[in-house]
This record gives structure tokens, C-alpha cells and sequence, in this order.
């Protein structure tokens, strides 16, 4: 898969690139990412991004020109990429649409500044507005990372001897079940015992349990998205059930 991240802040983004999964990802040419400067689009001898907004007002607004001649500079081959405004007035970003991304092949991400690009990017060269969440950052750079971290890890191989994306938290709508490794006892708190029992199966129904647990009472939300067996809904009514005598008890 082939990323493209359009940007006035470039060198935000190595260090993060160069670790861990993504960094090996990377290396082995799963993924490959290409920082460009939006400055270098720009004309003039100050090179000048923004300007002030017509119609009068606070803050500066990014120049439509500098942003659609960088997508297109990007663009040129055959299959046409798909490109991203990262901005507060996006969809929201979630797992499925990650997952629909990491089929693309190649996408644009476009580092908006938070007071504002000019409408005629959003009409004139961008597939789809995406936000992180709702709350104020500085620029989309910190989204755009968000973006590719959650792509990439959906791209073939990525996550090679890893957890399989598969078993991750949301793949199947739910939250995950609490994980331990040693020491068994740490500060008093011990490991559950049917984690060190050696009964696959029993393992198998705790986790679910747990995960089930942990999105009733965290994000039941999520619940009504879920991709629920019959086996899950039994727990969920015993989970319920288990709430409820603790509510009328209290
Ligand atoms: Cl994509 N950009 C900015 N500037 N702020 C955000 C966001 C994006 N998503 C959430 N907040």
C-alpha cells in the first residue's frame, strides 16, 4: 500500500514512522510512505501557504492551489489515489472505515491546519473528510498518523507473527479482555486462576465473558453494532442479570 501525506510539518513524521510495526512494515516495502511538503507548491519567493479569509476575520486560511497541486503532483498514474482531508469537520474515524482504507492501495492524506482550507479543496480535489474524534488539535498531522497507524496494520502481513488484526479490540465491535503476564502475583493482585487452569475452552469463554463485561459497562454503545453469536448473547443476558441484583442489592 502506498501512503502520501501532504503537510507544512514533514519533519513531525520520521521518527513516528520508524518504529515498531510500522518502521518493520516499512522496511520490508508492505507500506510505503512518501512525506511531502506543501510549501514546495507554493508560489512566490515566500512561498506563501495561507492568506487572510475573504470576508474579514480572525486566523488564516490555507490557499486552495498549493494543496491541489501537491494531490496532483502525487496522482498521476493509472489508478487514481484516493484522497483525505484530515479536519475537525470530518466523518469520524472508526474501524470499519480503517478497514475499507487499507483496501485502496494509495491514499493522500491532506494535513489541514485547524483555522481553515479553503472550500474549493474540499470540491475541488479531495474523496472524503475524516476526523479523529471531537476535540480541537493544532493541524491533521497527529490525525494523519493516527490514520496510517490504523491502516497499515490492516495491510497483509503487517502484523506477521503478531496478534492477528483479526483478535484486536473492535475487528469484532467489542472491547478486549484483560490481559496478564508474569509475575502472578503482583502487588497482591493475582492473576485469575483459570488463566494458569490449561483449559483452552474454559480460557475461551472467560475472555469472551470479560470482553463482554467490558463493553457492557464501558461503550454498551458498541453493543448494538457488535457482531454477536448466540453464545454472546447468553452471557450478556447472565451479564445483565449479574448487574442488576448488584444494582437492587446496593
Ligand atoms: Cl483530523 N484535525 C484537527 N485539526 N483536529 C481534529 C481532527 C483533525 N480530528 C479531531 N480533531
Amino acid at each position: 500500500m502506498r501512503l502520501d501525506i501532504l503537510t507544512l510539518f514533514p519533519d513531525l513524521f520520521p521518527p513516528f514512522l520508524e518504529e515498531s510495526i510500522l518502521g518493520r512494515a516499512i522496511k520490508k516495502g508492505l507500506v510505503d510512505i512518501k512525506l511531502v511538503n506543501i510549501r514546495d507548491f507554493a508560489e512566490g519567493p515566500h512561498k506563501v501557504t495561507d492568506d487572510r479569509p475573504f470576508g474579514g476575520g480572525e486566523g488564516m486560511v490555507m490557499k486552495a492551489e498549493p494543496i491541489c497541486w501537491a494531490v496532483e503532483s502525487v496522482g498521476r498514474e493509472k489508478n487514481k489515489p484516493f484522497s483525505i482531508l484530515l479536519t475537525p469537520q470530518g466523518r469520524k474515524f472508526d474501524q470499519p472505515t480503517a478497514w475499507d482504507l487499507s483496501q485502496k492501495g494509495h491514499l493522500i492524506l491532506i494535513c489541514g491546519r485547524y483555522e481553515g482550507v479553503d472550500e474549493r479543496v474540499r470540491t475541488g480535489c479531495v474523496d472524503m473528510e475524516l476526523s479523529i474524534g471531537d476535540y480541537v488539535l493544532s493541524g491533521g498531522e497527529l490525525a494523519a498518523m493516527v490514520v496510517v497507524d490504523a491502516v497499515s496494520r490492516l495491510v497483509p502481513g503487517v502484523l506477521g507473527g503478531e496478534r492477528s488484526n483479526l483478535e484486536d479490540s473492535f475487528q469484532d465491535g467489542l472491547l478486549e479482555y484483560p490481559h496478564y503476564t508474569r509475575p502472578r502475583v503482583f502487588r497482591g493482585q493475582e492473576v485469575p486462576e483459570i488463566l494458569l487452569s490449561g483449559d483452552h475452552e474454559k480460557i475461551r469463554v472467560w475472555r469472551r465473558t470479560e470482553s463482554l463485561r467490558r463493553t457492557l459497562q464501558r461503550r454498551p454503545d458498541l453493543l448494538n453494532e457488535a457482531r454477536l453469536s448466540e453464545e454472546d448473547r447468553r452471557i450478556l443476558e447472565k451479564l445483565k442479570e449479574e448487574a442488576g441484583k448488584i444494582e437492587a442489592g446496593s
